[in-house]
């Protein structure tokens, strides 16, 4: 078995086809302290936690990994909390950094005896229509290599080479919500105990805690504006605007560890099987982190995967494999319609103030928040989407 890409979807399935006896090498285009390293998320499902745990994987997620389960919505009208984790099925998040679950997820891989090619970059895969197909690679000297295997697994993320060998007939729905994030770790504690939404008439911003001493915020921003255009004071100044600090407490300040720029956009590759190549993660779906899915469905996507590989390879039962695409698309894309929701929850239309539409649009989002505000049912609705997969 070959696997491209040693993210949380590349890493989860080559342990779990090691524990099955299935022979396995990863091809990983970053070196090792990069994706040991590499900030992204830190909510993590129950659902991801509960698969962790059934295949012993979970013992660091337990050790450092924190539980949360309310998040605070602030408009100009005032804000409220959800205490998420007593409504809906009673569920709460692990805060736990990605490069953490991938430093966990890489050493009990390495030590059952995994390889991880580092530094070396899958370019093309070949002859997916057949039992035999192959990836060609770049290895960390400039030298071509060439891998083949019974299957190949496509966990290179949005831009990797599995996504780029698809057939012609693989449809890939796009959608923009026209919205882009700058994205920034601050080497701050958190600021407040829940996860804070801001609605603001400048626009959208975030807090998320990620350790007692990092925190991640988000501002909406427009887009084409370089992440590095404002001075951190700026920035910090924008977010005590948008967070209404003056009137719910001032916010922890330190220096940005990480700026990025983030369009929110969605994509969705159908279906996630071609012939003998199979796509998970980002490779396979991209959500706008508006609602911190995505590592979640890369650990679900890698798990359904590595069932029906095992099948396959070790019982002669194909069933899992024909079945994989649809099970998978199923959560797809009843993560893209909450996500698309609480995008569109949280921002104004760009350049709102620019036309009447817009604030036909401002009216349905305070409409949405006063539902969520005060309906139970909605509320319950909001929890079970927010915590699941
Ligand atoms: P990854 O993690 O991108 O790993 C893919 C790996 O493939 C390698 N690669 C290649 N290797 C060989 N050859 C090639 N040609 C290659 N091309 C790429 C890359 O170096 C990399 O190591 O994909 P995977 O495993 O599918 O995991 C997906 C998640 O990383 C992603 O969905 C999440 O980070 C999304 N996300 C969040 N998800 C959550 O569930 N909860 C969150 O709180 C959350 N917060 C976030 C996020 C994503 C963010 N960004 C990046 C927009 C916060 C942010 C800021």
């Amino acid at each position: 078995m070959v696997v491209l890409g040693a993210g949380p979807a590349g890493l989860l399935l080559g342990n779990l086809l090691l524990a099955a006896g299935i022979d396995c090498v990863i091809l990983e285009r970053a070196s090792r302290s990069h994706i040991e390293n590499r900030a992204r998320a830190g909510f993590l499902a129950p659902t991801t936690a509960r698969i962790l745990e059934r295949h012993g994987l979970a013992d660091g997620l337990h050790r450092h990994g924190s539980r949360h389960g309310t998040c605070e919505f602030r408009t100009g009208e005032g804000r409220f909390r959800l205490d998420y984790g007593a409504l809906g099925q009673g569920e709460r998040h692990y805060v736990y950094p990605q490069q953490n679950l991938v430093t966990d997820l890489l050493g009990h891989y390495l030590d059952r005896g995994g390889r991880v090619h580092f530094d070396t970059e899958a370019l093309s895969v070949h002859d997916a229509d057949g039992t035999r197909p192959s990836v060609s690679a770049r290895e960390p000297d400039g030298r071509p290599s060439r891998w083949s295997a019974r299957y190949v697994a496509g966990c290179d993320g949005r831009h990797g080479a599995a996504r780029r060998s698809l057939p012609p007939g693989a449809v890939r729905h796009h959608h923009d919500h026209g919205v882009t994030w700058l994205g920034l770790l601050a080497e701050a504690p958190p600021s407040l105990d829940a996860v804070g939404y801001a609605l603001h008439e400048r626009g959208f911003a975030g807090h998320m805690a990620r350790t007692p001493e990092v925190t991640r915020y988000y501002l909406q921003w427009r887009r084409g504006t370089p992440a590095d255009a404002w001075s951190e004071q700026r920035i910090w100044d924008e977010l005590d605007v948008r967070m209404y600090a003056p009137d719910h407490g001032p916010l922890h300040r330190g220096p940005f560890a990480e700026r990025g720029l983030f369009d929110l956009t969605c994509e969705v590759i159908e279906p996630l099987r071609h012939g003998s190549l199979f796509l998970a993660g980002d490779a396979a779906s991209l959500l706008a982190p508006a609602a911190a899915k995505g590592a979640n469905l890369a650990v679900l996507e890698a798990d359904i995967l590595a069932e029906a590989l095992t099948g396959a390879l070790t019982r002669g039962d194909a069933s899992g494999l024909d079945a994989y695409s649809d099970r998978c698309l199923a959560h797809i894309w009843r993560a893209q319609e909450f996500t698309g929701w609480m995008t569109r929850l949280l921002h104004a239309a760009p350049d709102a103030d620019a036309d009447a539409g817009s604030f036909f649009q401002a009216g349905l989002r305070r409409s949405r928040i006063a539902s969520l505000r005060t309906s139970r049912i909605h509320q319950d609705w909001f929890a079970e989407n927010y915590v699941g997969v």
